[in-house]
């Protein structure tokens, strides 16, 4: 993969930490006796595509009840924020959500996008430079699973983080935590951060959000397979593969799996991995939360907790944290 710095009009990327070895994480988990792949592989350009149109299925509310809350409440959600202010996105793919907090922020203020892809760095970067004419866009290319630095001339502006998206839901209580203390030491010290939480609801209704009639999540989990045997000459037979997505109540969390229909052998890079017939590889997480069992996880990771929007039918949450205690 080409590490060069992305051009934009305003500054290069900075880098954060290497992005995590596809290969390693594939024969690892092919290893465990509960085969398991980490749902950030899942994005290839073939996945991003397949999640794209994933937001716009029927079944898949998140994305647009969080849209319209983002729409109704942006004002909100970033007042007080000065024209010395500085927006950082984690995670920040195509930047569509972060218009609406775009369009209240005054001329003048700085906009940090940080994300894995470099490609779509640079094309948010240009939209929005192109629809924001005194937007200063410094992206910063890196995962922000892994401790991202600020260029150093932002570290002491009034700043607001945002991680939409309900990004959350892929790490589970303990990682969460531990991800929302690296978002509070990233961010300068007065810093508020808005973020999106789906929330608990009706298991048939979680469960047809990502098994949708049309197929296009079977084809994003599935794609995962593809993405092995082109990259690290995997021998995969996909349609020997089903997707599958159940809901656990208890831990409170949709999981999709990989099932194998079939008893068979896989090579990935010559190392050759057997399944029996049913046997699953675990492909994501996306946990659900209560507003207060949020509020508490944020609580334990040294935030403060603030204002919470949410839609009508308290399908999704946005939540305002803000104070983090760096001690
Ligand atoms: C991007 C992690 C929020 O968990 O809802 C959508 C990913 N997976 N359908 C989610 C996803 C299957 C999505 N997140």
């Amino acid at each position: 993969m080409r590490r060069g710095g992305v051009q934009t009009r305003h500054q290069g990327a900075v880098h954060a930490a290497p992005a995590d070895d596809f290969a390693d994480a594939v024969l690892a988990g092919l290893s465990k006796p509960q085969k398991a792949i980490s749902s950030q592989f899942l994005y290839d350009a073939r996945g991003s595509a397949l999640f794209e149109e994933i937001t716009g299925l029927p079944e898949y509310y998140p994305t647009r009840t969080e849209t319209a809350i983002l729409s109704a409440y942006a004002a909100e959600m970033v007042d007080g924020l000065g024209a010395d202010g500085v927006l950082v996105e984690f995670g920040s793919g195509s930047s569509v959500k972060t218009e609406f907090l775009l369009s209240q922020l005054r001329p003048g203020v700085v906009y940090v996008p940080v994300d894995v892809s470099e490609s779509a760095l640079y094309e948010a970067a240009q939209r929005l430079s192109a629809r924001f004419p005194t937007l200063d866009v410094r992206p910063v290319a890196g995962n922000f699973s892994h401790p991202i630095r600020l260029p150093e001339d932002l570290k002491a502006r009034p700043a607001i983080g945002f991680f939409p998206g309900s990004t959350i839901g892929n790490f589970g209580p303990p990682d969460a935590v531990r991800l929302l203390r690296s978002f509070g030491r990233a961010l300068p010290d007065v810093s508020r951060f808005i973020i999106g939480v789906d929330l608990k609801k009706e298991a048939r209704r979680l469960v047809a959000a990502y098994n949708d009639r049309e197929g296009v999540t079977a084809a994003f989990n599935l794609n995962l397979l593809v993405r092995i045997n082109r990259e690290l000459a995997g021998d995969f037979d996909v349609e020997s593969f089903r997707h599958e997505a159940i809901y656990d109540p208890r831990a409170g969390r949709i999981e999709m799996h990989l099932v194998s229909d079939v008893t068979q052998d896989v090579h990935v890079l010559g190392c050759r991995f057997r399944f029996k017939a049913g046997e699953s590889i675990h492909t994501e997480n996306s946990y659900k939360y209560t507003a207060e069992q949020f509020r508490e996880m944020a609580g334990a990771a040294g935030w403060h907790v603030g204002r919470l929007w949410t839609d009508a039918n308290t399908d999704f949450s946005v939540h305002e944290l803000f104070g983090f205690g760096k001690g």
